[in-house]
């Protein structure tokens, strides 16, 4: 292993928090990765960042009536925060905003500069979309319409989301403008291309010699050079990004793929020049490894595009590339627009940190698919955490601080606890040297239950009035192999590692990775308490009410027959006209209005997924269906008292109404 080492995790698009998808593609793995390095002795530093340039961002700026820094600056201190909620450490944490870090525009000029220089950037003229309407060139995702490979409707200028297709803008059928909805005309313009097919031989080559890579990356990425690199469009029309240091191009920007990685290169020289470091030590220096962690959607731009430029100055290629496969959950994909995902922030206000990380490491190697599901999240912690590894814990340190004096007894260490402990040591080191985590947390595992298995086997309560000497021993093994876990957990859980360190009465937290194989020594510990807290039913109760009804309901409505009842129970079903008098956005969610509606005699509260196919002003003066006999419940931390009808799913809401064109109805009268 070399003894400098840059990782880096992709930089999040600041268009909204964090939720657990990111967590477990890229974040976690790169924060316990760099632990591991650290704690080995080697000098390893975190970079990391948000991503703040491109058009969804101008966009979602345009169609709030906000500007792009406004956006920028609240989601990257969202972003932040939760980052440090989770533990997540950075050396180095900044961002690639042009307002608010202009390192980063010296930095992508510079690199541009020099690609130029080199003779890999030429200009040609390109046809685009412009909205006559709006004045003005519709890049990306400013243009809708029909995906000319499938025929889905609403594929953007991009990317259609329906056959996965990367897209012209020229391309789409029935073109409109997102803002105004015009049909745009094609027009010329000039932009600047990076030769990208000069490095087509280049890329695969090196890509081959990358035998020990994930295969998820490598192989993705080999397929795409094989089918042969087209030159790549580096610049977007419009003003958000980093301006062109060309004459002509004033009107235009960097395509956000070209600054967002130079990032990397730029929060290192901000790290460096904090640290009184050589920022060239780390990017023009073939003795650093530079360790990418990215999601499986992005390998493109990482294992392609981003490796040609650094070919193009003579910069450091990336050593590994490791990429986290998606994410679902209950079953189905995450989509933010649903509200169908778990935000860290509403994570960590039920659960320690801890816990998720657990989960989403244990849950599946970071190279498959897998599946958050509250049920068996719930099972993990409490069959796992807490049966396995907090009881052996436990019980060791309580046995030691009732029967020993409240001291760690000295005794010796039988030989298979330090074959048990050898073992897990360098089952751990290998996975985690290969990017295998969760092979590494599960060594951690089994030597918890090895641990108890020996208790057990041991019975130390009866030991300790036949052999004193041998009950010493069974303990003082025990809390070895206690102080071993508490270093081997120290990257996964840096909460519970410390609270475990510090429950053998040593000081401070786990540091050296191979402290793992020494001896405990004898010293008071403090009064023993439960690493980690049982996950209860009710806990998994309120963070399921936080994830929209469920649509796998809707859908078996259709298609089941529901059972006869009686007019007796439908009669207990209280369903009135309302009319809306309030209505707000409930801040953090983007499906979720805050109503009040007036039910005759009463006023209520009431929370429903509506938006944005609703918007306030247009809910308010409705004459709404109200299930008004319902259980209170909270939805993002707002007590909704009854329930609004309303059909469809798929986040296309139609609500129920009343017809009045024969008389007015009056807020209050019953549906019969
Ligand atoms: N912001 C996409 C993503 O968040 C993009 C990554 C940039 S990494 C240089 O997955
Ligand atoms: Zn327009």
């Amino acid at each position: 292993m070399t003894d400098r080492v840059l990782v880096t995790t992709a930089l999040a698009y600041t268009n909204g928090p964090l939720h657990i998808g990111h967590v477990r593609s890229t974040y976690l793995p790169a924060d316990v990765y760099t632990r591991f390095l650290k704690m080995r002795g080697v000098d390893a530093v975190h970079i990391g960042g948000t991503d703040n340039h491109g058009v969804p961002i101008a966009l979602q700026a345009e169609l709030e009536g906000k500007r792009p820094e406004d956006i920028v600056k609240k989601y990257h201190r969202e972003i932040e925060r939760d980052l440090e909620g989770l533990n997540i450490e950075f050396d180095e944490f900044s961002c690639t905003c042009k307002e608010f870090n202009p390192e980063h525009v010296k930095m992508t000029q510079w690199f541009f500069e020099k690609l130029y220089e080199n003779g890999y950037i030429y200009e040609k003229e390109v046809e685009q979309l412009y909205c006559p309407n709006c004045e003005r060139p519709l890049p990306d995702r400013y243009v809708e319409g029909v995906c000319p490979y499938c025929g889905a409707e609403g594929a953007r200028g991009d990317h259609c989301e329906a056959c996965g297709r990367y897209l012209e803008p020229v391309e789409l059928e029935e073109p409109r403008c997102v803002v105004c909805g015009e049909k745009p005309e094609v027009r010329r313009t000039k932009h600047l291309f990076f030769k990208l097919s000069e490095f087509e031989d280049d890329l695969k080559e090196w890509l081959e010699s990358k035998e020990d890579w994930p295969k998820n990356v490598r192989n993705y990425a080999l397929n795409w050079v094989k089918e042969g690199l087209k030159d790549w469009d580096i610049v977007r029309d419009i003003d958000w990004g980093v301006p062109i240091p060309l004459e002509g191009y004033e009107d235009k920007v960097f395509y956000v793929w070209f600054d967002a990685p130079i990032g990397y290169v730029t929060f290192t020289k901000q790290y460096c020049e904090r640290e009184g470091k050589d920022w060239r030590d780390y990017w023009f220096n073939d003795d650093t490894k530079i360790v990418h962690f990215i999601g499986k959607d992005i390998v493109v731009h990482h294992a392609i595009f981003w490796p040609a430029m650094l070919m193009g100055i003579g910069a450091t290629l990336p050593d590994v590339i490791v990429a986290g496969e998606y994410l679902t959950l209950e079953g189905e994909k995450m989509s933010t627009s649903r509200g169908w995902v778990v935000w860290v922030k509403d994570f960590l206000e039920m659960f320690p940190a801890d816990l998720l990380r657990y989960y989403l490491i244990a849950v599946s190697p970071l190279t498959r698919d897998a599946d958050f599901s509250w049920d068996d999240f719930q099972a993990r912690v409490n069959n796992e955490l807490v049966a396995d590894l907090g009881n052996f814990v436990h019980r060791t340190l309580t046995f030691a601080y009732r029967y020993f004096d409240g001291e760690i007894p000295e005794g010796n260490t039988d030989e298979e606890v330090e074959e048990a402990i050898e073992d897990a040591h360098r089952k751990a080191t290998e996975a985690l040297e290969s990017f295998r985590f969760r092979d590494a947390l599960n060594a951690v595992m089994e030597l918890a239950r090895f641990g108890n298995e020996y208790f057990q086997r041991h019975e130390p309560w009866k030991l300790i009035d036949e052999d004193e000497d041998r009950c010493a021993d069974v303990i003082h093994s025990c809390a070895r192999m206690v102080k071993a876990i508490a270093v081997m957990l120290a990257p996964f859980l840096p909460e519970s590692a410390e609270a475990i360190w510090k429950g053998l009465g040593l000081e401070g937290k786990p540091e050296d990775w191979d402290e793992a194989l020494e001896d405990v020594e004898t010293r008071p510990i403090p009064r023993p308490k439960p690493v980690f807290p049982r996950v209860e039913d009710e806990d998994i109760e309120r963070a399921k009410a936080l994830l929209p009804e469920g649509e796998e309901e809707v859908s078996e409505e259709r298609s089941e027959e529901k059972e006869t009842i009686s007019f007796e129970e439908f009669q207990k079903i209280d369903m009135r006209v309302g009319e809306v008098v309030e209505a707000e956005r409930i801040e953090g969610s983007d499906k979720l209005l805050k109503l009040k509606v007036d039910i005759g005699d009463d006023t209520r509260t009431i929370v429903s997924g509506i938006y944005p196919t609703y918007k306030p002003d247009e809910i308010k003066g409705k004459k709404v269906i109200i299930l008004t006999n319902i259980e209170p419940r909270k939805i993002f931390g707002v007590e909704s008292q009854g329930m609004l009808l309303a059909v469809g799913d798929e986040g296309e809401p139609a609500i129920l109404t009343v017809d009045e064109s024969k008389r007015e109805v009056k807020p209050g009268e019953r549906v019969r």
